[in-house]
């Protein structure tokens, strides 16, 4: 039998190199999955519970091994499914291509079932490339763009193939007039920057006796040049939410999260500085930052679209955090006067002492801190941990000091509900012989978390390390938006939108064969730890936190509420009082009435 599209495609993505793509059923993808079973399910087709998660696993496969992730999806409710991990990707930029079927050709136009118009369905999420194969000749050149588009611009694109197409016999482009012949691979550069702007950026550096840097996602793999620099420049270093395993939390300069989500040590490091050095990082929340005239600056990011926003910098640097930070080092002049560095050094310290008390103080039952103090010390060199939108976001940003190899993500930019557990799907299926640990909150469980449990167990014996542990918040509430509303909006709960009904976690787990261990007590939740961390199979750790704990740090909402946190603070109020008694209904006594 001849070589079909649908055969050649699959035999492509192996020339690629991909080796998983994770997908979905339907007759838009018959001729594709035909040619999965006559190609031995190679690459491998890992079946999601609904295409979202799909998306979203090869979104968190993507991060983790860095390499290009692949999904799969019926024509029109399959393809429309996608969409949400799409943007996943769109945002966070995670090279992703998403193969999705189209109906046949004859019915294109004919409000046939299931025909959604995919080139608009796609044309935001996948703005960098999308494209619909209507003869054979056009796959090759289409699917190697789409793969190196995606690469390249570190974005999603998305391949449309009708029904039909997959079917027919494949025949290659020819030395022809309106061909477009293909080719294999791509090699990137790497950005040098420009010499004058290093030595400009390198005298607004060498200006200041105050610095501070910021870190991002774009950042990793230069943690050796970013502490020269922090070193050189007797600098502090505050890391963006995806990029928390850049830098270890161990570096007794290294503050930690900023913004919503960050510590007090980076928010005073901010407030203080009288420079600053963005490296790698889009972080959108310019409040969080400097005020305007209070710091000279300079950004390095390898995105000319990206650079340049969110603070007036005075050199905008393209290139390679990596090739810049070295260019610069030689420039830099050794600061003498090491007080400032000092000054943060202690900041951070005394952070981690109040964190420790915080995880301590009681609870009902359980004190989420805890949850996440508790894990920080047992984390394996190599775990990959994951958390999802909601409360654990901010324990995970704050609580959790990284080291070693660990690596960690989220959705950042998206922050969408449900990428949680399907990130560690992803994460386990691109690195089999690594721990992996996802924190969900009871929310995000039951939007889709609870389902992809199924997905988890038809996987998990393959893996070398069979350790996946779901920490689930089980708080029987949307406990995230519950703060935001009472801190922002000075709004009480609203019960019919916030409260979740009671669903035994630990018993669904062990329904499909997973460990399921339910922890009501503060007393057991080290206990659960270890138990799931030396478990032969993934584990569901259901524990009751409290949702009185508020999520949103005292220093995290608006203006306003920064200068009254800030001054409560430095009368040396006990933090965890202004916490625990609810920051939400301290503050509000600081806020003039909000009108409108
Ligand atoms: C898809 C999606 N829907 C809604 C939201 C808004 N949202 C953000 S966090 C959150 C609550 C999450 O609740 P849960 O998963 O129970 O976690 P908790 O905050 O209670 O720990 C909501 C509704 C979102 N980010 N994404
Ligand atoms: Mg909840």
């Amino acid at each position: 039998m001849a070589s079909t599209v649908a055969d050649h495609l699959l035999g492509r993505l192996r020339e690629w190199g991909v080796d998983t793509v994770f997908g979905y059923a339907g007759d838009g993808i018959n001729g594709l999955l035909a040619a999965w079973g006559r190609a031995d399910d190679r690459p491998r087709f890992v079946q999601a519970r609904h295409e979202e998660m799909a998306a979203f696993e090869a979104v968190g496969y993507a991060k983790f091994t860095g390499r290009l992730g692949v999904c799969a999806a019926t024509s029109g409710p399959g393809a429309i499914h996608l969409l949400n991990g799409l943007y996943d990707a769109k945002l966070d930029h995670v090279p992703v291509v998403a193969i999705v079927g189209q109906t046949n050709r004859s019915a294109v136009g004919g409000a046939y079932q299931q025909e959604v118009d995919l080139l608009s369905l796609f044309k935001d999420v996948a703005s960098e490339y999308v494209q619909m194969v209507t003869v054979p000749e056009q796959l090759p050149a289409v699917l190697d763009r789409a793969i190196r588009t995606a690469l390249g611009r570190r974005a999603p694109s998305a391949v449309i193939i009708p029904a039909d197409v997959q079917e027919l016999d494949y025949s290659a482009p020819t030395h022809e007039f309106k061909m477009v012949p293909s080719s294999l691979g791509v090699d990137f550069p790497r950005l040098a920057p420009d010499d004058d702007a290093v030595r400009r950026a390198a005298a607004v550096l060498n200006a200041g006796t105050k610095v501070a840097m910021l870190v991002g996602s774009g950042a990793r793999g230069a943690a050796a040049e970013v502490a020269q620099v922090a070193d050189l420049l007797g600098a502090g270093v505050a890391k963006a939410l995806l990029g928390k395993d850049v830098l270890s939390d161990e570096l007794p300069w290294v503050t930690g999260a900023i913004g919503l989500l960050g510590t007090r040590p980076s928010y005073e490091m901010m407030m203080g500085c009288d420079t600053l050095l963005t490296v790698g990082s889009s972080f959108p929340y310019t409040q969080f930052l400097p005020a305007f005239d209070q710091a000279r600056a300079v950004q390095v990011d390898i995105d000319p679209s990206l650079i340049g926003m969110r603070y007036p910098y005075e050199v905008n640097l393209v290139g390679d955090a990596t090739a810049t930070l070295r260019a610069l080092i030689p420039l830099l002049e050794r600061k003498t006067d090491r007080s400032w560095r000092e000054g943060i050094q202690a900041d951070v310290a005394r952070w981690w002492e109040t964190m420790a008390k915080e995880a301590a103080v009681e609870a009902d039952p359980v004190n989420p801190m805890l949850l996440f103090g508790e894990l920080s010390p047992r984390l394996p060199d190599d775990a990959i941990v994951t958390a999802d939108s909601g409360s654990s976001a901010n324990w995970y940003a704050r609580m959790l000091r990284f080291r070693g190899r660990m690596r960690g993500t989220l959705s950042g930019n998206l922050a969408t509900m449900g990428a949680g557990v399907p990130y560690g799907i992803g994460a386990k299926i691109g690195c089999p012989d690594r721990p992996v640990i996802v924190f969900a909150g009871d929310g995000a469980m039951q939007m889709n978390g609870l389902a992809e449990l199924i997905t988890v167990k038809r996987y998990w014996s393959d893996w070398d390390d069979p350790r996946l542990i779901i920490a689930v918040l089980h708080n029987d509430d949307l406990n995230q938006v519950t703060w935001e509303m009472r801190a922002m909006a000075g709004a009480p709960k609203f019960v019919e939108s916030q409260s979740l009904p009671d669903v035994d976690y630990a018993g669904f787990a062990t329904s499909l064969g997973l460990i399921g261990i339910a922890v009501d007590k503060p007393d057991d939740v080290a206990a659960a730890w270890d138990h799931a961390l030396t478990a032969d199979r993934p584990t569901v750790l259901d524990v009751r936190t409290d949702p009185n704990v508020p999520p949103i740090p005292p220093h995290a909402t608006t203006d306003q509420m920064f200068s009254a946190a800030k001054a409560m603070l430095a009368g040396d109020e006990d933090l965890w009082e202004v916490m625990r008694r609810g920051v939400a209904t301290k503050l509000q006594e600081f806020l003039p009435h909000r009108s409108g």
